[in-house]
C-alpha cells in the first residue's frame, strides 16, 4: 500500500519527494533538506534528496505516464516502475556489488527509492569527458555472466523460470525496442531522426533487402527467444562508474529475451567510443575483449558449478550456448549502432561531436559497421575475428 495517503498516481514535485523521503524515515524531518529533479533520461523523473547535516542522500525515481522524450502524446504504462523495482531486487541478489540498493517501492506512485550513486558518473558522460574506467569491462562481464546464468533455465530450474517469465511480461516497453531498434530505422518511419547529409546512406540502407531480412530474423529472436531475464536497455547511459566501482541502473525494459541482446548493447556502446575516441581507441578495444572474456569465463564457471540440469552440464552444450550468445550479440550490436545514428534516440558519443565533417564521418562508420555486423554475425566465430571486422570497417 502507498505510504502517501493518496491512492492515486500523481507526478511528484520536489517538495512532495522530500515529504515522501521523510515519511519513509530515510531522511530526518527537521534537517536542512534539499531536493533537485535531475532526470535527464528519456522517460522518468529522478529526484536527488540530500540531508547534509546527517550526511545522507537518496534517489527517488518516478515513472511518468508518458515518454518524456516525446511528450504526453506518447502514453506509457506506469507498470514499468514495478518491473524495474522487481528487476533491481533480483539483479541485486545475483550481483549485489553492481546494483544499487533499493530502499522502498510504491506501485501506485510508480516510485523506486534507492541508493544515491552521485559519487559516480554516468559511464557515457565519463567516456565523452575522456575517462576510461579501467575496471568497467571486467565488472560488466561479471554482472552479465551472473544475471544471464542465474535467471536462465539452467540457473533457476524450468519451473521457477516460467514464473519469472510471467512476472516480467513487459509488452509496452518491449514494443518500444521492437519499433525503435528493429523496425523504424529500416524504413522511412516518422520517428527517425538523422542529419540531412546522411540521406543517401540511409536511403541505401532502406533498400538493402538482405540487411532487412537479417534484421527480421534478429527481431524474431528478440520476440520469441525467452532465454534469460534481460536488463533490456544496457547502454552506457544505464551504467554509473568511477575507476573502481560500477553500478547498473534503469532495468525498466527488463523481460525474458535472448541473452545476446544485453551483451550486444554493451558491445555497441563500447564501439561508439572505438569509433569516436581516437586517443583511447585501443583501450576501448581492450574493454570489449575483457568484457567478453570475463563473461565467457565466469558464465562457464557457473555453468559447471551451479547448473540445475545435470544432463546439460556438458562442455559441448556450454560451447553451443556461448557461441549462440556471441553471434546473436554481434547482430544486436549492429542494430543498436544503426538505431542510435538514425533512429529516435541518439547517443551523445556521436551527437556531441561539434565538427560536422568529423561527426558525419563517425556516423557513416557506425552505419557501415552496423550493417556489416548484422550480415556477418554467423560467420564471425570468435573475439579475434570480431575485432578484425571492426578494425577493417572503421
Ligand atoms: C522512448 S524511449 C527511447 C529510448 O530510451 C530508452 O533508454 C531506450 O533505449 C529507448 O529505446
Ligand atoms: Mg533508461
Amino acid at each position: 500500500m502507498s505510504l502517501l495517503k493518496q491512492q492515486t498516481y500523481q507526478p511528484l514535485t520536489e517538495a512532495a519527494a522530500i515529504d515522501l523521503a521523510v515519511r519513509l524515515n530515510l531522511v530526518t524531518d527537521n534537517a536542512d533538506l534539499t531536493c533537485k529533479e535531475i532526470g535527464d533520461g528519456n522517460l522518468n523523473l529522478v529526484f536527488h534528496i540530500v540531508d547534509k547535516q546527517h550526511d545522507k542522500s537518496i534517489i527517488i525515481k518516478q515513472a511518468l505516464p508518458y515518454a518524456k522524450v516525446v511528450g504526453e502524446s506518447w502514453p506509457l504504462t506506469l507498470k514499468r516502475a514495478k518491473i524495474e523495482a522487481d528487476a533491481l531486487k533480483i539483479f541485486g541478489q545475483i550481483a549485489p556489488e553492481y546494483v544499487p540498493t533499493v530502499y522502498h517501492t510504491d506501485d501506485i506512485l510508480a516510485v523506486t527509492v534507492m541508493e544515491d550513486l552521485s559519487h559516480l558518473l554516468i559511464a557515457r558522460t565519463g567516456f565523452i569527458k575522456g575517462r576510461t574506467y579501467p575496471l568497467i569491462s571486467q565488472h560488466l562481464g561479471e554482472y552479465l555472466a551472473n544475471t544471464l546464468f542465474f535467471t536462465s533455465d539452467y540457473g533457476l530450474g524450468p519451473a521457477v523460470k516460467k514464473e519469472r517469465v510471467q512476472q516480467f511480461i513487459n509488452p509496452e516497453l518491449c514494443k518500444i525496442t521492437e519499433d525503435l531498434i528493429f523496425t523504424d530505422p529500416f524504413y522511412d518511419a516518422e520517428t527517425n531522426n538523422f542529419e540531412v547529409d546522411l540521406g543517401p546512406a540511409v536511403e541505401e540502407l532502406w533498400q538493402d533487402e538482405e540487411l532487412k531480412n537479417h534484421v527480421n530474423i534478429l527481431k524474431k529472436n528478440f520476440l520469441t527467444d525467452a532465454e534469460v531475464l534481460l536488463h533490456g536497455d544496457l547502454h552506457t547511459g544505464s551504467v554509473f562508474a568511477n575507476d573502481w566501482e560500477t553500478k547498473v541502473i534503469d532495468p525498466e525494459f527488463a523481460f525474458y529475451g535472448p541473452a545476446g541482446f544485453d551483451i550486444g548493447q554493451v558491445f555497441a556502446n563500447l564501439l561508439f567510443q572505438v569509433i569516436v575516441n581516437d586517443k583511447n581507441r585501443d583501450i576501448f578495444i581492450k574493454h570489449i575483449e575483457t568484457f567478453w572474456n570475463v563473461l565467457e569465463s565466469q558464465f562457464s564457471h557457473l555453468w559447471e558449478r551451479e547448473n540445475k540440469e545435470p544432463i546439460a552440464k556438458t562442455s559441448a552444450f556450454l560451447k553451443y550456448n556461448l557461441s549462440k550468445f556471441f553471434k546473436d550479440s554481434i547482430g544486436f550490436a549492429g542494430c543498436e549502432l544503426i538505431r542510435r545514428t538514425i533512429g529516435l534516440a541518439h547517443v551523445a558519443d556521436l551527437d556531441s561531436i561539434e565538427n560536422k565533417e568529423i561527426r558525419l564521418a563517425a556516423k557513416q562508420k557506425t552505419l557501415e559497421l552496423g550493417k556489416t555486423l548484422i550480415k556477418l554475425r554467423n560467420e564471425i566465430k570468435n573475439l579475434q575475428e570480431f575485432i578484425h571486422v571492426v578494425k577493417t570497417v572503421i
